[in-house]
């Protein structure tokens, strides 16, 4: 009986829903921000691998942005393993922080040779990154699920942690290791935690959230301790998310302010149909009792409930292929015509093959409308479009001397790496610049 009710729920989510946030891709640990000057909301999350449904083979980073809470922008991989020298495996939860000019990821992977969880620490100059790792932090054993808090004052502080334990300090200025006299264990502070804690600050107090265990129980369920502190001493207050139907074994997220609403990100297996390592990002609002307790949230199908459905583009920087999992071959980055987005497009297809190559990942197999932002100053111009080597397309990009979009309509995307490369196949003379700026890739939602 229990079974056929499951279903039934995760059959009417997938009917009408805002929850969960992102459905064409799948995403676990989702760590929300508001930066300063921008009045987009981001969401960082770590990336599950479509039939994976294991942890083990997570190997990257997604950022996500939106105005509304209902169109999001998925900027793609942000971060893989590759880009990490000094890790080898497990690209598990991670936060993002905006701090002195700069836009950083901090991330816990396994040390190559040792297995053993650092605490990465990446730069970029813009939220969508590419970013690039600078190192582990010092002085932080064991750093699995990082969180980078910075406080009104500037000051940074770390916080992680994993089974049953939890650690924080204050970093130094360059965030490249703990201040040790600072460091503190929070572990007998916060009962019953296990793992991912998450701090926000509100009217002057602390809320650290965890995912944590009654004793040793599977399914999480998320807690949270409040201080007027950032390192404590932090007084336990309680559950604030219980096990819900069609919850991952894990649940992990944070807390964002946006636009005078608080709002919970966190993570469950709706979309997947219940396995566990196979997770979504989830949404709603968080509100407060007068005395300033968390009152309890209820996973809901409506979310953040503004419209029916969340609807997501997929857009990839060309200029970020590399970097983001795709490829630059005989091609180079360039800058002189204005107006491109990002930091730069991708020019210079003057032989045969040259091409660009973008990395879209997606959750399930599905028909996506497909738009290139180019230029081609000098005339029109020609290229192939190759979609995991076999929709072979030649797209003609008429003369343009700024960038603009064009739409080629429907394309059809597998489930998992989806490699897109723009290519002269057939070469002729040419006849002048062509550049690639970016590629987006829509999402076709139907409505029932
Ligand atoms: O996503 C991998 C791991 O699962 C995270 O690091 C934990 O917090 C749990 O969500």
């Amino acid at each position: 009986m229990k079974k056929l009710l499951y279903v039934f729920i995760l059959f009417t989510i997938s009917m009408a829903a805002q929850n969960p946030v992102f459905t064409h891709v799948f995403t676990a640990d989702p760590s929300p921000h508001v930066w300063p000057d921008d009045d987009r909301l981001w969401v960082y999350t770590s990336h599950d691998e479509p039939g994976s449904n294991n942890h083990y083979g997570m190997t990257g980073y997604h950022a996500f942005s939106t105005t509304d809470l209902v169109n999001w922008t998925d900027h793609g991989r942000i971060l893989h393993l590759e880009n990490v020298d000094w890790a080898e495996s497990h690209a598990w939860a991670m936060d993002a922080a905006f701090y002195r000019g700069k836009y950083y990821l901090i991330y816990c992977m396994k040390e190559t040779g040792i297995g053993l969880f650092r605490t990465g620490i990446a730069r970029s100059d813009k939220p969508e990154g590419p970013f690039t790792d600078l190192g582990y932090v010092k002085g932080v054993e064991f750093g699995q699920d990082p969180a980078l808090f910075i406080d009104d004052d500037g000051t940074p502080y770390l916080y992680w942690g994993h089974d049953r334990k939890c650690f924080a300090a204050e970093l130094n200025e360059d965030l490249m290791s703990i201040k040790p006299e600072t460091y503190v264990d929070l572990t007998k502070q916060l009962t019953h935690v296990f793992e991912g804690p998450w701090v926000h600050k509100r009217n002057g107090k602390y809320y650290l959230t965890y995912p944590g265990l009654t004793p040793r129980r599977w399914p999480e369920k998320m807690f949270y301790a409040v201080a007027e502190k950032p390192l404590g001493p932090y007084e336990f207050k309680g559950c604030f998310i219980d096990d819900f139907e069609g919850q991952s074994g894990t649940n992990h997220g944070g807390v964002v302010n946006y636009k005078g609403k608080d709002i919970m990100f966190y993570h469950s297996a709706w979309l997947s149909g219940g396995l566990s390592e196979t997770r979504s990002t989830m949404a709603d609002y968080l509100n407060y009792d007068k005395e300033g307790n968390i009152i309890p949230i209820i996973p809901s199908k409506k979310g953040l409930g503004i419209a029916k459905h969340t609807k997501a583009t997929i857009k990839v920087e060309a200029e970020s292929g590399f970097a983001a999992g795709g490829n630059l071959y005989n091609v180079i980055v360039d800058d002189w015509i204005k107006d491109f987005s990002g930091n730069g497009y991708v020019t210079n297809f003057d032989n045969p093959y040259d091409h660009v190559s973008m990395l879209v990942q997606v959750a399930k197999a599905g028909t996506y409308r497909f738009i290139v932002r180019y230029a081609s100053p000098n005339g029109d111009s020609n290229h192939d479009v190759l979609i995991n080597s076999h929709q072979y397309r030649e797209f003609k990009f008429p003369k343009s001397e700024t960038f603009r979009e064009i739409d080629f309509g429907e394309v059809e995307l597998k489930s998992g790496d989806n490699l897109i490369r723009v290519l002269k196949r057939n070469w002729k003379p040419s006849k002048g610049v062509f550049a690639i700026d970016y590629i987006k890739l829509e999402q076709i939602i139907e409505t029932k």
